[in-house]
């Protein structure tokens, strides 16, 4: 759907009269109503006549959802080059995995760059409002982009964060140190259409290219790390064959606007075995807020209209 042969001026001027309240006249149109203005950031056409088909029932803030998921799993030995003496080495045993960043929310999780003067570093502002339509109307400031010199391209920092840790007797993860075997730098993601996980989502990827002006992940429809991306991986040191916890926090600094903060941690139950060369995952679990018995912390964004809830985080 596209609209974009009422483009012209003159158009815009026309259809956005016809929204004015009736007390004002054909004679002083005025500013532009905000459901009028042409908006630099849109899904569907641009502008006002999308707004036009729904400009009385303003959907006020909508929030998309993010989601983890993890269904690949794999241990190898890794071989890291040692230019010193010109030869691969053996690293330790290593936990590979992909992460999903699902959002199983009712709009898209839409970024755009604020400024793309310095695309090192770059602020972005995430969309907050959308019509039924599919009209960005409102954002918010949600963090920054970055270059990601290994993976090439711009990612959202402070995205992700894993570990590996024991389970305790109650078979739960167990969060205190001793609980710790491996744990991630903080990772960042570059957000994109991978993968669709609901049939009723639009069958066509939206968001393509991981680029510093517009990327996200469509309603429905999940971004992928595959195991073989860098940071995608946990050193398995002083293991043994056993079940462990691989623990994966998606958008732990709460950069990022959802409509369910309380479903970011995931804990995914995998089974080592066969001296340390397979591994499964077997169950998964979503805690929420106050399920927790090994303490808790609350994890509160910059902006102090983010405030995530309790997790089971150590303490
Ligand atoms: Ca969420
Ligand atoms: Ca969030």
């Amino acid at each position: 759907m596209t609209y974009r042969r009422l483009g012209a001026a003159a158009s815009w001027g026309a259809v956005c009269a016809l929204m004015l309240p009736a007390a004002v006249g054909a004679d002083s149109v005025g500013p532009l109503p905000v459901e009028c203005k042409p908006d630099p950031v849109t899904v569907v056409g641009t502008g006002c006549l999308p707004a036009l088909f729904d400009p009385v029932t303003d959907p006020g803030i909508t929030y998309p959802n993010l989601v983890p998921d993890v269904r690949q799993v794999l241990i190898q030995v890794p071989l890291t080059f040692d230019p010193e003496t010109g030869t691969l080495f053996e690293g330790p045993p290593t936990l590979f995995f992909d992460t999903w960043a699902q959002n199983l929310g009712t709009v898209p999780l839409q970024l755009t760059a604020n400024e793309v003067n310095d695309p090192e570093s770059v602020a972005v502002s995430q969309c907050v409002s959308w019509t039924a339509t599919r009209v960005c109307r409102g954002t918010q400031s949600a963090g920054d982009l970055t270059w990601h010199q290994a993976h090439r391209h711009f990612h959202f920092t402070e995205f992700a964060s894993y570990e590996l840790r024991r389970l305790g007797p109650d078979g739960r993860p167990d969060y205190s140190d001793a609980g710790l075997v491996s744990m991630s730098d903080k990772v960042s993601f570059c957000m994109e259409d991978s993968k669709r996980v609901n049939p009723d989502a639009l069958p066509a990827p939206f968001y393509k290219a991981c680029s510093p002006a517009l990327q996200g992940v469509s309603p429905g429809w999940t971004d992928i790390y595959p195991p073989g991306v860098p940071g995608q991986n946990l050193a398995l040191i002083g293991v043994t064959d056993g079940r462990y916890a691989l623990i994966i926090d998606m958008d732990y600094a709460n950069r990022l606007y959802e409509a369910d903060d309380g479903d970011n941690l995931l804990e995914a139950t995998i089974e080592i075995s066969n001296n340390l060369t397979e591994v499964a995952v077997v169950d998964r679990e979503y805690p929420r807020p106050g399920d927790c018995s090994q303490g808790a912390a609350v994890v509160t964004s910059p902006d102090g209209a983010k405030k995530k809830p309790k997790r089971c985080k150590q303490t």
